[in-house]
C-alpha cells in the first residue's frame, strides 16, 4: 500500500527550486539592449513566462526524483506494481494547473501585443522591400525617396513598417527593438515600432531564403527628427516604378487591430 504523498513537502521544494532557477534565468540580459517602446514590456513578459517555466520545469523534477527514490523496486521483490484505477483529484489537478497556467500565459501576451501594436495618428510609414539578399527602402511621406541598404528613421516617433518581399519569404527583425515580422510575398505585412533610443543597429533577415541569407543585413540608423529629414532629403533616388508597381498587387494580410483605435 502507498503511504500518503508528502505534499506540503513536495511543494516546498517546487517552490524552493522554482526560485532558485528563476534567481539565476530572470536577471540574464537575454536580448541586448533596449531600444524601443515595445522593448521592455517584452522583456518583463518574457521574466514571467520564465518564472512559469521554471514553475512547470520543478513540479515534474520533484515528483519525479521523488518517486524514483521512493518507490524505488527493492532488492528480491517479484510482485506485480499496484492496482491503480485512476486517482480524481490528481486529473482535476494535472488539468486545473496548466489550463489556468496556459489561459495566463494567452491572456497575458494578449494584452502586451495589442498594447504594444497601438497606432498612434502622427506615425511614420515606411517601405520596406526585401529580396535575396538585400533591403531597400522607400519613404512615401518624403516623395517616395529611396535607400538601398540603409534604413533612417526619427526617434521617438512610431513608424510603420509596410513590408514587402519580392521573391521568397524575408523576415523583418531589429534585435533591440524586440520586433520581429515576415515579409510575404503577394501580400503587405505591418510592423509597429517606437525606436526611443538614437544609436546604429542592424536589420537582420530571420528566415532561411536563400545561400545569402547570413549575410542579408542593412544598417538601421536611428537619429533625431531634425538629421532625419536632411537625410532623407538628400535622397536623390525615388522607388523605381516597376517595383510601387509590383507591391500594388498585395493585399493587406494584418491590418490595424480590432479596437485598437488606428485609422
Ligand atoms: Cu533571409
Amino acid at each position: 500500500m502507498i503511504g500518503r504523498l508528502p505534499i506540503a513537502k513536495m511543494f516546498a521544494a517546487t517552490i524552493l527550486l522554482t526560485v532558485v532557477i528563476s534567481a539565476v534565468m530572470v536577471p540574464i540580459n537575454w536580448d541586448g539592449e533596449q531600444a524601443s517602446t515595445a522593448a521592455p514590456k517584452i522583456d518583463t513578459l518574457l521574466d514571467v513566462m520564465i518564472v512559469l517555466s521554471a514553475f512547470v520545469f520543478s513540479l515534474v523534477m520533484v515528483m519525479l526524483f521523488y518517486a524514483l527514490w521512493k518507490f524505488k523496486v527493492k532488492p528480491g521483490d517479484e510482485t506485480d506494481g499496484e492496482p491503480i484505477h485512476g486517482n480524481t483529484r490528481l486529473e482535476v489537478a494535472w488539468t486545473l494547473i496548466p489550463t489556468v497556467i496556459v489561459l495566463f500565459g494567452a491572456g497575458y501576451s494578449w494584452a502586451v501585443l495589442s498594447d504594444i501594436e497601438k497606432t498612434d495618428e502622427n506615425r511614420l510609414t515606411v517601405d520596406v522591400f526585401s529580396q535575396q539578399f538585400a533591403w531597400s527602402f522607400g519613404y512615401p511621406e518624403q516623395g517616395n525617396a529611396w535607400s538601398e541598404g540603409e534604413l533612417h528613421v526619427p526617434v521617438d516617433r512610431q513608424v510603420e513598417f509596410k513590408l514587402h518581399a519580392q521573391d521568397v519569404l524575408h523576415s523583418f527583425w531589429v534585435p533591440e527593438w524586440r520586433i520581429k515580422m515576415d515579409n510575404v510575398p503577394g501580400i503587405t505585412t505591418t510592423a509597429i515600432v517606437t525606436p526611443d533610443k538614437v544609436g546604429t543597429y542592424q536589420l537582420i533577415c530571420t528566415e532561411l531564403c536563400g545561400f545569402g541569407h547570413a549575410t542579408m543585413r542593412a544598417t538601421v540608423v536611428v537619429e533625431p527628427p531634425a538629421e532625419f529629414r536632411e537625410w532623407t532629403a538628400a535622397q536623390k533616388l525615388t522607388v523605381p516604378a516597376p517595383l510601387m508597381e509590383s507591391i500594388k498587387q498585395d493585399s493587406e494580410v494584418n491590418p490595424i487591430p480590432v479596437g485598437s483605435g488606428g485609422a
